[in-house]
């Protein structure tokens, strides 16, 4: 069945190929932002799909009676209420796997330049201090002989760690199940892997389990040659925990690209020494950025097309029966 001219809510600000390809075969209302949808009656009786990148509240679901699918930008869907959409028999969507490769790519280059501070190197050669001052000075850290536990082993977690394989440092992991055919250590417990790393790098979603995981007990096991490095989310790291563990040499160093409350990045953490800090950038490249929009699509379009979707998340009811 085609079913060509549903309408499509955009709440927001997406990706402009997603509206790109959506535009010719769907209705697409654009609304602000908000605690509801801000819409005539009418007009939200026949909202079927929203493509979203942001946040849908059950209180949006509740005034949308024709709801069909929920199409999230972005792997994390944390923003979407899945469980009340599955309550509802609302499909959502993800944007697994296409950013894999672009996330543990940019994963790898924080946490180099996280031990060997090249921003901070090439800002000094540009401020002309190579010729006044001589060479800059020998990185305290480094990548040689690093224990790295990865905090998650999922679709992304697994390419961090084939990425950190020729670099020649030791892997574990932690994760509530261990992953098979995986040689990495697996570790019962966050902390277990604290301990046992000097390294440490968060991949793991935003559910209530992994609020502020990351405080002040594992920032002490990381221990004083530790490093963090997150590419989560920032709502899995005590960022006050965080600022005491750097400025009291707790640890050594942190590369963050996700922050608690972003676009805002608290003065104590830009004031906190060895830092490198990242606008959540991991998945911000166009040709990784238009994969991400083409899967929201094919998503909405499979559906209204075929009644199929290609990335459910794993609450959303069974589809096609
Ligand atoms: O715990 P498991 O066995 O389900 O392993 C998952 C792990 N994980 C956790 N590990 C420890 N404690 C938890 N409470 C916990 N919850 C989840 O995180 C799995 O190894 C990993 C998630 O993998 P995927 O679902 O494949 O996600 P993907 O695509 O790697 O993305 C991870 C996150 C996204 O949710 C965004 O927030 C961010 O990266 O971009």
């Amino acid at each position: 069945m085609t079913d060509t001219r549903a309408t499509i809510l955009v709440p927001g600000r997406i990706h402009p190929r997603v509206l790109e390809r959506l535009q010719d075969r769907f209705e697409i209302l654009n609304v602000p932002v908000g605690e509801y949808p801000d819409l005539s009656a009418e007009d939200a009786a026949r909202v079927r799909g929203i493509a979203v990148s942001g946040s849908v509240s059950e209180a949006w679901m509740e005034r949308l009676p024709a709801l069909e699918i929920i199409a999230n930008f972005g792997v994390g869907y944390d923003g979407v209420d899945a469980g009340a959409a599955a309550r509802r028999g609302i499909i959502v969507t993800n944007t697994p796997d296409v950013l894999n490769d672009e996330v543990a790519d940019t994963t790898i280059a924080l946490l180099l330049n996280t031990l060997r501070e090249f921003y901070t190197a090439e800002r000094y050669l540009r401020d002309g201090r190579w010729v006044s001052e001589g060479p800059y000075r020998l990185t305290p850290l480094s990548l040689r002989g690093r224990h790295v536990g990865l905090y998650g082993l999922g679709r992304i977690g697994l390419e961090i760690a084939k990425r950190l394989e020729p670099f020649k440092v030791k892997i574990s992991y932690h994760t509530r199940s261990p992953r098979s055919g995986i040689d990495y250590a697996h570790h019962d417990s966050l902390e277990a892997l604290a301990e046992a790393v000097d390294t440490l790098i968060c991949i793991v979603p935003k559910t209530p389990e992994t609020f502020k995981a990351i405080d002040a007990k594992i920032l002490k096991a990381l221990g004083p040659n530790g490093v963090l490095i997150n590419v989560g989310r920032g709502w899995s790291v005590d960022e006050e925990a965080l600022v005491a563990a750097l400025n009291e040499g707790t640890i050594a160093a942190a590369g963050l690209d996700v922050f608690q409350d972003e676009p805002t990045v608290p003065q104590s953490l830009l004031d906190a020494p060895n830092t490198s800090l990242l606008p959540h950038v991991a998945s911000a490249s166009v040709p990784t950025r238009n994969a991400m929009a083409d899967l929201v699509a094919d998503n909405i379009i499979g559906w209204f097309d075929r009644r199929q979707v290609l990335t459910p998340v794993p609450e959303t009811p069974v589809v096609g029966a």
